[in-house]
């Protein structure tokens, strides 16, 4: 532990301003105090409050007390503990992937789309798989939108193809290359057994073996449980996480299109 974290381990030495090195806090500033939840595959009784209990220990939480358990069933039991752990967060090492674009409003996307590309930016949108959560794809791409924003549906130089849930790949290239496809949006929102790797990676290899170099569409995927960060292990784009806004989608289609100039004008 290095001298700086070892101040801000013993919770005084820190700085108001200095956010590097951080630690949870519950009651007191830097006390370290966390809230995790998990279920165990045992009926609830005192030997799985003890089994919880050991569960986090071994995670590093200590002291660990349980503030929650609940059955699920008979065989299961739901668990909420809330203890201390001695962890602490350097945020000068923190990975994400930061916007990388400037963030327009629709007028914008549709002015540069208009001026520059001359015709309507096609974006082709899809769940894949057995995947039927299409909430989160109509968000971005129905009229309705999110959180105050409207998809990309509203915005007048872009034409969207929605084709909703539990689209094969095959049937997605064939969307892609029937509406000449400049994006492709897909969504995945199933983790169970890393599906949403799986499929993403048959899709992306899809349109690679589909399509040339340069005519492939800029290939998106989103959902609530994807490492924005594996966008070259998966083959895509671009991955877009919980959260997620249309506007944002849009300005970074624009960008990645249009403005960083990779359109197919
Ligand atoms: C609604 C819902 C359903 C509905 C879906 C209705 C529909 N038309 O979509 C129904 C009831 C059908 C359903 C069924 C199932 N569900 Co369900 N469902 C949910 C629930 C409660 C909410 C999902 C949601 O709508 N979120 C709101 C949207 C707006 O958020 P979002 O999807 O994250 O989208 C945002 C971002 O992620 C991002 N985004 C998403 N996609 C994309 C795509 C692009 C291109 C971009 C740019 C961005 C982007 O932008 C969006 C806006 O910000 C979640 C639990 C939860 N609270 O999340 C479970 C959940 C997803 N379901 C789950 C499960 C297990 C199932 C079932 C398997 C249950 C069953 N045993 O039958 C089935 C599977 C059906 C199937 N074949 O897919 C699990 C998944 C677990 C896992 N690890 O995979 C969850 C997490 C519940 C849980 N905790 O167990 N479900």
């Amino acid at each position: 532990m290095s001298s700086e974290e070892r101040s801000a381990f013993h919770g005084h030495q820190v700085e108001p301003g200095d956010k590097r090195i951080v630690r949870p806090y519950g009651d007191t500033s830097g006390d370290g105090m966390v809230q995790i939840s998990f279920t165990l595959p045992v009926p609830h009784t005192k030997r799985a409050e003890g089994a919880a209990l050991q569960l986090a220990g071994k995670m590093g939480i200590d002291p660990a007390m349980l503030v929650h358990a609940k059955p699920i069933g008979d065989t299961f039991t739901f668990f909420v503990v809330y203890g201390r752990v001695n962890h602490l967060v350097d945020m000068s090492k923190v990975q994400v992937v930061e916007r990388d674009f400037p963030l327009l409003s629709a007028k914008e996307v549709n002015a540069v789309v208009k001026q520059k590309l001359r015709r309507k930016l096609s974006v082709v949108g899809a769940c894949i798989g057995t995947d039927a959560h299409t909430v989160g794809i109509d968000a971005i791409l129905n009229v309705k939108g999110i959180a105050g924003e409207k998809g990309l549906e509203y915005y007048r130089e872009l034409k969207v193809t929605n084709l909703g849930a539990q689209v094969s790949v095959p049937e997605l290239v064939e969307a892609a290359r029937a509406e000449k496809a400049d994006a492709v949006l897909v969504s995945q929102v199933v983790t169970q057994r890393d599906a949403h790797l799986h499929n993403t990676r048959e899709m992306s290899a899809a349109f690679r073996e589909a399509m040339p170099a340069g005519k492939r569409p800029l290939l998106i995927v989103g959902g609530p449980r994807f490492d924005e960060t594996m966008t070259e292990e998966l083959g895509v784009d671009r991955i877009f996480g919980r959260g997620t806004t249309p506007g944002e989608v849009a300005s970074y289609v624009v960008h990645a299109l249009i403005t960083n100039k990779k359109a197919k004008v």
